[in-house]
């Protein structure tokens, strides 16, 4: 393995904090890769429970996202990988935004997610979900309960676990040969080629490539049959796989995206990476410090678990951000994880506008920005840390 970028310490991204002084553990964040396999993962990866026991993280109920589950619905139909009325079952479902917008279009849906909190809410909505982690033990007794799906959706979610090998199995158990596995996740090519250190967080131990996938799936008797690219969560793959038939059909992206690859996931790529993440770090870091030091007031937008990779990078914390935004109700009133700054509710930002948001929640630019124009706030400005710093 070679160390592609070392973040230092700091807490899981969404342990929120009920109090500002509350004490909070702190783990290494060392990005590595491995040569062999193309695999980018974290040196060391977190517990499960530690991530996962009461989590904050919920799926916004964004334009962004329902315009993706419709891209997903329509890519898998027309492509043939998952016929009308299907059963789709999603592993990581949250909060079951995709499983409503599938139920809605006539599909049998089931959710499963580790987070009881989380769990409890989807049930509310109306999705049926496990709250289970999937292994192979839970996929036999989904499989004996529910029968076998003929689509398993995992969307991050599948990077978001230390051993891959365990949820490949488990889909292995579920899924006879004419099913499909779609796993979506950030794509390494994106994280690296945009300059998005802020990807690398506790909850994301793998960074997917075709290479690194394909590696994944063989020892499974998988393989990808099909990839498609999609802009959310800053630049994400979307694999199609199956259990391995001599007549399956390969589309040429899958082979085509794996030599761009070849050509771009190198040694000298993932040094312009670190150095390019230490001169955004350079760049903020002045720039906050000169608009507070005006006495311009800063808050940043979206206590995204990106978000607090790059405040804790850079260094920033309560001392120069005054409040983080953000629409998920059960993260306000909490404090992000080592900054410490509070969080409040999009109503009360509004109500005391800032000179500046810094737009943690840059994935979602157009969205938010429409969102704070169209509340009457025509004065605040964007600072976008990503791919490079600048102010729109
Ligand atoms: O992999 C992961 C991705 C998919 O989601 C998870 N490990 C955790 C999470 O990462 P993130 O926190 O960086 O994701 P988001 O979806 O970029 O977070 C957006 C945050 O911004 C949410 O907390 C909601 C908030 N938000 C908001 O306040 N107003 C979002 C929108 C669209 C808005 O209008």
């Amino acid at each position: 393995m070679r160390t592609v970028l070392d973040l230092g310490v700091s807490p899981p991204a969404n342990s929120l904090l009920d109090r500002p002084d509350e004490p909070q553990n702190c783990f290494p964040l060392v990005l590595e890769h491995c040569p062999r396999c193309a695999n980018l993962q974290l040196r060391d990866c977190l517990d499960a429970t530690e991530l996962y026991g009461n989590y904050l993280y919920v799926t916004p109920d964004s334009r962004v996202l329902q315009e993706h589950y419709e891209q997903l619905h329509q890519y898998l139909t027309a492509r043939g990988y998952l016929a009308p009325h299907g059963f789709v079952l999603e592993v990581g479902s949250n909060v079951g935004l995709l499983l409503q917008y599938l139920q809605r279009k006539g599909f049998k849906v089931l959710g499963i997610d580790a987070a009881a909190n989380i769990c409890r809410m989807a049930r509310d909505a109306g999705v049926n979900t496990i709250c289970e982690f999937l292994g192979v033990t839970s996929a036999r007794a989904i499989r004996d309960t529910y029968g076998m799906p003929d689509l398993l959706i995992a969307r991050h979610c599948l990077a978001h676990n230390a051993d891959p090998h365990a949820m490949i199995a488990a889909a292995a158990e579920l899924l006879d040969k004419s099913a499909h596995l779609v796993i979506e996740n950030a794509y390494a090519l994106n994280t690296v080629e945009n300059n998005e250190f802020d990807q690398i967080y506790h909850e994301h131990m793998f960074y997917y490539s075709v290479r690194s996938m394909q590696t994944l799936l063989a020892s499974h008797g998988m393989h990808l049959v099909d990839v498609f690219l999609t802009p959310v969560h800053g630049g994400s793959i979307v694999f199609i796989a199956k259990r391995k038939s001599p007549d399956d059909h390969i589309a040429p992206e899958v082979e085509s995206l794996a030599v761009r690859e070849d050509q771009a996931l190198t040694a000298t790529a993932f040094e312009r990476f670190a150095a390019n993440a230490a001169g955004i770090r350079r760049s903020l870091r002045t720039l906050i410090t000169e608009l507070t030091s005006r006495g311009h007031d800063i808050y940043t937008y979206g206590a995204t678990a990106k978000g607090n990779t790059l405040l804790n990078y850079v260094g920033l914390t309560r001392e120069d951000i005054r409040y983080c935004v953000d629409s998920t109700t059960i993260k306000q009133g909490k404090y992000l994880p080592q900054s410490r700054i509070e969080i409040i509710s999009e109503e009360s930002a509004y109500a005391r506008a800032p000179d500046y948001f810094l737009l943690t929640a840059w994935n979602y630019k157009e969205e938010i920005i429409a969102k704070v124009r169209q509340a009457g706030n025509r004065r605040s400005r964007f600072i976008l840390p990503i791919p490079s710093v600048h102010i729109v």
